[in-house]
């Protein structure tokens, strides 16, 4: 148990917390993270399913602060897995001497803002009692496992997981009738390993899923050698892309519809042969017009069509939404894995699921019997690590209740009424609609110039104001709006749990992001009171 005075607590060691504790070190600042896990990494410590990767290419979702760093690790494919993701945090922490201020398996549970002292008293499930004049909010976009509301989950006698809290010791499913429940990119990632191991496989489909292929492989020497030559240069061409990511990828220039149909299927073929997430970028306005989106989607319908054999599979895989307002998926062989004769499509739109049992899951139509379900629900995503900590601002007003109708922050890093409190990535930022490594790093050194600022001009605390937060709120809302995103029910929403608030969370572009971000500093931190 600790007790004691800190300049600065971060909550979470994933690589938002890891880069924080590096850069406030760098000021001078005697800081220290705790950490839920039994490691550091964050989301990649958790989700250790068979198939996890990452759906941006390694050689971009790496951090950029040390160029001796980005010289000598070396990826070995094209999408990093989860163990070498794991590896290079690992290799983060232990190069910049990062674990002797980490105290893993310790959980923040709650914050209090002392106004009288000027000073947050934080406390873990370990019983520490710190206090800190800082506190970062480290705490990751999807690290809430979303655990489905299906009614009897508990009776279930055989084996059950989440993706997101995977055992650390894998699993075996040789000879074994798995459940997969959701189609998201863990879902669409882990269903044909688990396929190929399990004796049967019934997947339980909500919402079909748009998924491009991957094709992954390994990573070309001489192509990471020629990226390594100017890696500043390669950065720099990323951070003005509008998700911040892909630059060297080929992007269309004029709009789907102003092609004709065989030239247009020319554009998709060649995107769909270099695979990936960039599938989105050959046309500019496929997030914006609804009839560009719908060439896309119509597209990657016939795929499905020319992919499963069984016609009545293949439709009930067809997704009909806007392609991109729920994640696209980078998969290898998700929908082929459905011409395995030991794999079942369970269409809950047709039969949705009732109960689970001692035996199976239970649908309005049948009962089916299982050694084993994954649970590929994902997550309370943006908010739902941050919510599970009784944080109280001033006056006592929890951080809940004031978001209790959604997340209201300025520019995704602070919050009014919470001062000297920042978050990594948090909602109202381009967080999970840009590559994560490079907008932790902008927030983490956006967050640690603000503090120097604020330390060497003798001031103790800064607070965005209520107007400024407002104007932001606004602002986010209105360039979602202006997109497809927040066309359907997705997690970016927060529309896939149960009676959470409905508030589209990212903001969409990064370039423009990162100079709102610049604008407010040069303006002397416009929209934040410094006291
Ligand atoms: P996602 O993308 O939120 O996917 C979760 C899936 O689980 C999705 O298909 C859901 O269907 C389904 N789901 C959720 N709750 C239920 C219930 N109660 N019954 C049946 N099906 C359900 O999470 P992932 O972990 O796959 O991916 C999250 C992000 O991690 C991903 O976007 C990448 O950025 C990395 P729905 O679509 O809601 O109908």
């Amino acid at each position: 148990m600790n007790e004691g005075r800190l300049d600065a607590v971060i909550v979470g060691a994933g690589f938002a917390g890891l880069y924080a504790l590096h850069r406030l070190r760098g000021i001078g600042l005697a800081a220290r993270v705790f950490e839920a896990g039994g490691g550091v990494g964050g989301t990649w410590y958790w989700n250790r399913y068979p198939g996890a990767r990452c759906d941006i290419e390694s050689m971009e979702y790496s951090y950029q602060f040390s160029d001796a760093l980005q010289q000598e690790w070396q990826w070995t494919e094209r999408y990093a897995t989860q163990p070498e993701i794991l590896r290079y945090a690992e290799h983060v922490a232990d190069r910049f001497d990062l674990r002797r201020d980490i105290r893993l398996e310790t959980r923040v549970v709650a914050a209090r803002y002392d106004e009288a002292e000027q000073r947050w008293r934080i406390e873990t499930d370990r019983g520490d009692r710190v206090e800190a004049r800082w506190c970062i909010l480290a705490t990751g976009c999807l690290s809430a496992a979303n655990w489905p509301a299906i009614p009897g989950r508990e009776r279930f006698s055989g084996r059950a997981w989440h993706t997101g809290h995977w055992p650390h010791e894998g699993v075996d499913f040789s000879g074994q009738s798995v459940a997969v429940v959701g189609t998201g990119s863990s879902g669409i990632q882990s269903i044909p390993l688990i396929a190929a191991q399990a004796r049967s496989l019934h997947v339980f489909q909500r919402t079909p899923t748009y998924s491009v292929p991957a094709h992954n492989r390994p990573l070309d020497p001489a192509a990471a050698d020629a990226i390594r030559a100017d890696y500043a240069a390669f950065r720099a061409r990323n951070a003005l892309q509008p998700f911040g990511f892909g630059a060297d990828l080929p992007r269309g220039e004029v709009g789907a519809q102003a092609l004709e149909p065989a030239e247009r299927r020319r554009a998709y073929e060649a995107a769909w042969a270099r695979g990936g997430l960039p599938f989105l970028a050959t046309f500019p306005d496929l997030m914006l017009d609804p009839a560009s989106n719908e060439t896309a989607a119509a597209f990657i319908r016939d795929k499905i069509r020319s992919i499963v054999r069984d016609p009545a599979v293949a439709e009930r895989l067809c997704p009909t939404q806007v392609v991109g307002c729920k994640r696209l998926c980078v998969d290898t062989d998700y929908y082929a894995t459905f011409n395995r004769e030991n794999v079942t499509l369970v269409d809950l739109r047709d039969e949705p699921i009732e109960a689970i049992e001692a035996e199976g899951i239970r649908t309005t139509r049948d009962s089916y019997p299982f050694d084993a379900i994954v649970f590929a629900t994902g997550f309370d995503a943006m908010t739902g690590a941050i919510d599970r900590i009784a944080l109280h601002g001033r006056d006592g007003r929890t951080l809940g209740e004031k978001w209790s109708t959604g997340p209201r922050t300025y520019l995704g890093l602070a919050t009014a009424g919470f001062p000297n409190l920042f978050l990594v990535t948090g909602p109202g930022s381009p967080s999970v609609l840009s590559n994560m490594l490079p907008s932790i790093e902008q927030h983490v050194d956006w967050i640690a110039d603000c503090i120097a600022h604020v330390e060497r001009s003798g001031r103790r605390t800064i607070e965005a104001t209520r107007s400024a937060e407002d104007a932001w709120v606004d602002h986010v809302n209105a360039v979602g709006d202006f997109t497809l995103f927040p066309r359907c029910s997705s997690w970016y929403l927060g529309a896939n749990v149960p009676g959470k608030p409905r508030v589209f969370m990212p903001y969409v572009g990064f370039p423009a992001y990162v100079a709102r971000c610049r604008e407010v500093v040069e303006k002397g931190y416009e929209g934040f009171v410094l006291a």
